[in-house]
């Protein structure tokens, strides 16, 4: 595998469809606008921004056609998006995708699992993003991805870059949930899927949490991903998103969290999802995103 660690390729996804909501659309230009770049070149990587995949603007005039809201619109870019991935890492380059809705971890997983056949991923959100067809309430495929990842859902998702293209249920750890639907939480304990509640965060801390969720991802695997939804913080300290839920991870919690996945050394990927400017106060989501993202590509206080 190619040593993708001083070199970041930067792929925007604007996308809102898979939250049916505007506004988190314009995350990959907020998070790039909180001077992303500089932080990233201060730590010495190579920076190279692939701009935008292209999403359709105007079928938001047609409104959702199917159960899965915009199923078609999001089943291409996700196609799009999973080609992209995989050529910048066969240029070594780490690519850091920026959101967009959380439906973009289709194409983000399958496109890095073209090229890290045995992948594990940290999920950091409120929510597990496991519903399909059957269970889901909303129709928003952005709390669906996870399920895709795992081969269950709508056909048009699984077959985003080939459906053998899935993820191991033993190298999936989500961090920080506490919004789950009764559906996912049978879909969760049939598929083995290790979950680490904020409960879980309360009682042992981030550290431990950390240390149990890394075991669980790089058991077996040649490398790691973070999908990191910012409604995983506290709505405190990041008030911009479209579906916030109380008692979210600190500021604090969310860096060790950061600090611990860089140290593992095994990261090979990154998104970050869920920024919704619109929704923001002071652009203290987007500032909280390229926090997040410097400190998991190594930066330090000393
Ligand atoms: N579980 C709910 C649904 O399926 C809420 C989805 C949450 N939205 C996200 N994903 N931001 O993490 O609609
Ligand atoms: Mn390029
Ligand atoms: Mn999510
Ligand atoms: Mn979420």
């Amino acid at each position: 595998m190619a040593d993708t660690s001083g070199s970041i390729s930067i792929i925007g996804v604007p996308l809102h469809y898979g939250a049916d909501r505007s506004g988190v659309d314009m995350g990959p230009n907020a998070i790039r606008g909180a001077n992303l770049g500089g932080r990233l070149e201060a730590l010495g990587l190579s920076v190279h921004d692939a701009g935008d995949i292209h999403v359709n603007r105007s079928l938001g005039d047609f409104g959702p056609v199917s159960k899965l809201k915009y199923l078609h619109e999001i089943a291409r870019v996700n196609a799009d998006l999973a080609g992209r991935v995989t050529r910048e890492l066969e240029q070594g380059r780490m690519p850091l995708v920026l959101g967009g809705d959380h439906s973009i971890a289709i194409g983000t997983v399958k496109g890095v699992l073209q090229y890290v056949k045995r992948l594990g991923v940290i999920w950091f959100d409120a929510h597990t993003d496991v519903n399909t067809e059957e269970t889901t309430v909303s129709g928003n495929i952005h709390g669906m991805s996870l399920a895709v990842l795992l081969g269950w859902g709508h056909p048009d998702l699984v077959a985003v870059a080939g459906a053998a293209t899935k993820l191991n249920p033993r190298n999936v750890a989500v961090v920080g949930a506490r919004s789950v639907d009764p559906g996912e939480r049978v879909f969760l304990k049939q598929q083995g899927v290790r979950v680490f509640t904020m409960h879980d965060i309360d009682r042992c801390g981030m550290k431990q949490v950390m240390e149990e969720a890394l075991e669980a991802v790089t058991d077996g695997t040649d490398g790691v991903h973070l999908s990191l939804d910012l409604d995983g913080m506290d709505p405190n300290d990041a008030p911009g998103v479209g579906t916030p839920v109380p008692g979210g991870m600190s500021y604090r919690e969310s860096h060790l969290a950061m600090e611990l996945l860089h140290d593992s050394g095994a990261l090979v990927s990154a998104e970050f999802v869920e920024v919704n400017p619109m929704l923001d106060v002071n652009n203290k989501t987007a500032a909280a995103a390229v926090d997040l993202i410097a400190s998991v590509l190594g930066e330090r206080i000393l």
